[in-house]
């Protein structure tokens, strides 16, 4: 299914009116508007391949129709995304849910939809059907060699898989730890997986990056081998210039500061990217900015400020992916919302006033630096996000035409109401 521009165009045509007022007024607030609104048509955040079929927990799944089938199908869904928003320029490939063949075929489809293939990921937490081995106890942590030696051979597979689609970089997420204490002697689990990972990284062609994602519980609940930013730092550290962190924003513990986390990976060179997403009590999942919005808003003050201190590319140096699910929403309804969250999370950051900000924090003017931060993150700069879309030939309001063209009918209408898409 493909989204007419005409459709696209007389939609924003009905907004536009009520859309330049906000816009006017935004700008009458913030003064210059046009380099943010450049570097938001310039921000790019990929799509989770395994995000766009209807998620579940484990007591059930409420599947909603119309999920992909197929990979050529989930670079359709998203390129129906990217056609609503033109942010979602990317997708994330998880491997073996999705199991590219001609690849030749899907990089064009890709290309068609104007989409490139941002990190693969690797899955040694569940079992596959013909398997050796199997993951219960650890993949690249394993006690036993032949476990461990699977493993790594599969992450090796996803980087060669990722190489014939133009991809750059692999997110290793070990579900690996143990349940009950005793059950794991921690320092040859490190070791174990820092040998296993050494053998994976020697694998990467030299402009690949690899990101290496913690996760503080689940499914193991009592340890985890790489379990927070210090631990992940720790192997990314020892591995080399092209290991980097990944931080999924579900995956710290309770109440962490995860802005000062990300200032300080930043300034040790050792932050490769994000998963976005929001939670109320763990990894949840949910849709990104719908919980801590202020809490988004903080993060990217920092990377904003801390990118701009390292001279970085904002939409090109760090990788910024989605990773959620969706229980009880459409799931592209949902991608739309996550985008438009981060997206505006990131505008209000750019809003921030840097150099009022160092003279209160240098004259330890708190009351201040708060009014700064705050001023910024209650300003509305929807109208820019807007801006942003229109200029680059999006939909003013993804959501509003998504439901007006009726697109989850059309492709239950496609697909079919008992589809389940691979994933979460
Ligand atoms: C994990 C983690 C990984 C994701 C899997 C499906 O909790 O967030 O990034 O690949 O879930
Ligand atoms: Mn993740
Ligand atoms: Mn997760």
């Amino acid at each position: 299914m493909l989204i007419d521009s005409n459709k696209i165009n007389s939609h924003n045509e009905d907004l536009l009116q009520s859309h330049t007022n906000k816009l006017v007024f935004t700008a009458s607030e913030i003064g210059e508007t046009e380099s943010i609104i450049q570097k938001l048509i310039d921000f790019q955040i990929a799509i989770p391949s395994w995000a766009l079929g209807t998620g579940g927990t484990r007591f059930g799944r409420f599947a909603g129709g119309g999920e992909p089938r197929s990979l050529e199908e989930k670079i359709e869904d998203v390129g129906l995304l990217h056609a609503l928003n033109n942010a979602s320029g990317a997708i994330s490939l998880h491997i073996p849910w999705d199991i590219p063949t001609d690849y030749q075929a899907i990089k064009n489809l890709a290309a068609q939809h104007g989409l490139k293939f941002d990190a693969v990921n690797s899955n040694t937490f569940q079992d596959q059907a013909n398997q050796a081995h199997s993951y219960k106890f650890g993949s690249l942590q394993n006690v036993n060699k032949a476990v461990r030696k699977q493993a790594i051979e599969h992450n090796i597979e996803v980087i060669q898989q990722g190489i014939a689609l133009g991809s750059e970089s692999l997110t290793v997420w070990l579900a690996d730890g143990s349940c009950f204490p005793g059950q794991l002697n921690f320092r040859k689990a490190y070791q174990n997986t820092l040998e296993s990972l050494e053998e994976i990284y020697a694998a990467l062609p030299s402009n690949w990056k690899m990101f290496l994602e913690y996760k503080g519980y689940e499914p193991n609940f009592y340890s985890t081998t790489v379990a927070d930013w210090g631990q992940s730092y720790s192997y990314v550290k020892k591995l080399g210039d092209k290991a980097f962190t990944l931080v999924d924003l579900g995956h710290h513990l309770p109440n962490a500061n995860i802005e000062q986390i990300v200032a300080l990976l930043l300034m040790e060179e050792k932050l490769g990217g994000f998963h976005f997403n929001d939670s109320k009590y763990g990894d949840d999942d949910l849709t990104a900015g719908s919980m801590k919005p202020y809490q988004l808003f903080l993060i990217f003050n920092e990377l904003v400020e801390g990118m701009d201190a390292r001279g970085m590319n904002h939409a090109k140096d760090l990788g910024w992916m989605i990773d959620a699910s969706h229980n009880v929403k459409d799931p592209l309804e949902d991608l739309l919302q996550s985008v438009e969250g981060i997206m505006i999370a990131y505008a209000q950051a750019l809003l921030v006033d840097r150099k009022a900000l160092e003279i209160a924090q240098n004259e330890n003017d708190v009351v201040r630096a708060q009014e700064i931060l705050q001023n910024a993150f209650r300003t509305d700069v929807r109208a820019l996000v807007a801006e942003a879309r229109l200029r680059s030939g999006a939909a003013l309001n993804p959501v509003g035409l998504y439901r007006d063209l009726a697109v989850r009918n059309g492709l239950i209408a496609e697909r079919g109401f008992k589809t389940v898409a691979t994933g979460l």
